[in-house]
């Protein structure tokens, strides 16, 4: 397992010098910030990046993430010329070294929470997602911001980009998704980049908007969509397990004794019972997953890729990005990096 944090770029509060302080921490996860979704990443920008990671003396091996243009999951003509600019930043990628590709297929937004700062108990805040709250929301209507959603839409955009949703059913979505695998597969592995795609968050259509990375039946679906090593996951603990339809562990195992996993987002969250959801502290207590558990299962399969805490809450009066600061993350990776530490010498080094 090799231990990464994200890292949002030069402008990220969080310094790239605080986080090589974190033991065990292998790799940066980050991407070049300043293109438009689908243009091509230029080879200087690229490697300026890895620079500056290398510098503060971290490896530069997971992008999280190369966006995918919504026409190429809307399956309109224009995505022949973004397919192309994928292509070419696999190719730019592998050649500065990169191993793991993160990206997902959500239609129009990206992780979805009703509020970001959410006041627990101990004082702390944290990311929720209360189904009340969203059958609330109208995207269309007043003035909605939300993490991962792209601000740049103008309202009268994103109101454009519903209305050519709005002939895209769950089908049509896994028609241009495999459209789209079968193109940059093939790149994938001629440049050995392992593409690994994102689970959609919440793992439920929002909107009204098609979403299908979202359970076990539908995983297995798309990995046999292209059913070559190149064509594996980002398993998101706190994505596929906001759903309780979603046995965690289970699907841990399963997928990492396939060597389909290449990137693991580690992070816990608490279920209530009407559907809604509270991120938690990593530490199982804090939440409904069983993080041990889901160590074991990657250590009982000799898991070799990369893991990165994921979200964590805001403590010791930190600001920054929601789920990104500093200090809860680095709570995270220790305990995970505590967790695998005692299975290696309990269990052996082989799993
Ligand atoms: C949220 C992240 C996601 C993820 C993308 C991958 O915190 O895990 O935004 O980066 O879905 O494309």
């Amino acid at each position: 397992m090799k231990i990464s944090f994200r890292w949002y770029g030069k402008d990220d509060p969080v310094k790239l010098e605080y986080i090589r302080q974190i033991p065990s921490m292998y790799s940066i996860v980050t991407a070049v910030y300043d293109v438009p979704v689908g243009e091509k990443w230029s080879m200087e920008s690229i490697l300026k990046l890895k620079e500056q990671v290398e510098n503060a003396g971290i490896k530069f091996d997971v992008i999280e993430s190369v966006p995918v243009h919504e026409d190429i999951k809307l399956g309109l003509p224009t995505r022949a010329l973004y397919i192309e600019n994928y292509k070419e930043n696999i190719r730019h990628l592998s050649k500065a070294g990169v191993k793991v590709i993160c990206y997902n297929f959500m239609p129009v937004f990206d992780w979805t929470r009703t509020q970001l700062d959410k006041a627990l108990p101990d004082g702390s805040t944290a990311l929720v997602y209360y189904k009340e709250q969203l059958e609330k929301m109208d995207p269309l209507k007043g003035e909605l911001s939300l993490p991962g959603w792209d601000a740049s839409y103008t309202k009268d955009q994103l109101a454009d980009i519903f209305e050519k949703y709005s002939r895209v059913d769950e089908e049509t979505l896994w028609g241009n998704l495999e459209y789209f695998l079968k193109e940059i597969i093939p790149v994938a592995e001629q440049c050995d980049v392992k593409m690994a795609i994102h689970p959609d968050d919440p793992p439920w259509p929002i909107f009204g908007l098609p979403r299908i990375i979202t359970n076990e039946k539908n995983l297995d679906r798309f990995l046999k969509l292209v059913d070559n090593k190149y064509n594996g996951l980002t398993f998101c603990t706190g994505s596929l397990g906001s759903g309780s339809f979603n046995d965690i562990v289970k699907m841990v195992d399963k997928y990492s004794a396939q060597g389909r996993i290449h990137f693991m987002h580690v992070r816990n969250v608490k279920l209530l019972e009407d559907g809604s959801f509270e991120e938690s502290a990593h530490y199982s207590p804090c939440g409904s997953l069983d993080i041990v558990a889901i160590m074991e299962a990657l250590h009982k399969n000799k898991y070799d890729g990369y893991l990165r805490p994921d979200h964590g809450r805001m403590i010791w009066g930190e600001t920054g990005r929601p789920g990104y600061g500093l200090y809860d993350r680095a709570l995270g990776a220790m305990y995970i990096t505590g967790i695998w530490e005692a299975l290696e010498k309990t269990k052996g080094k082989e799993g």
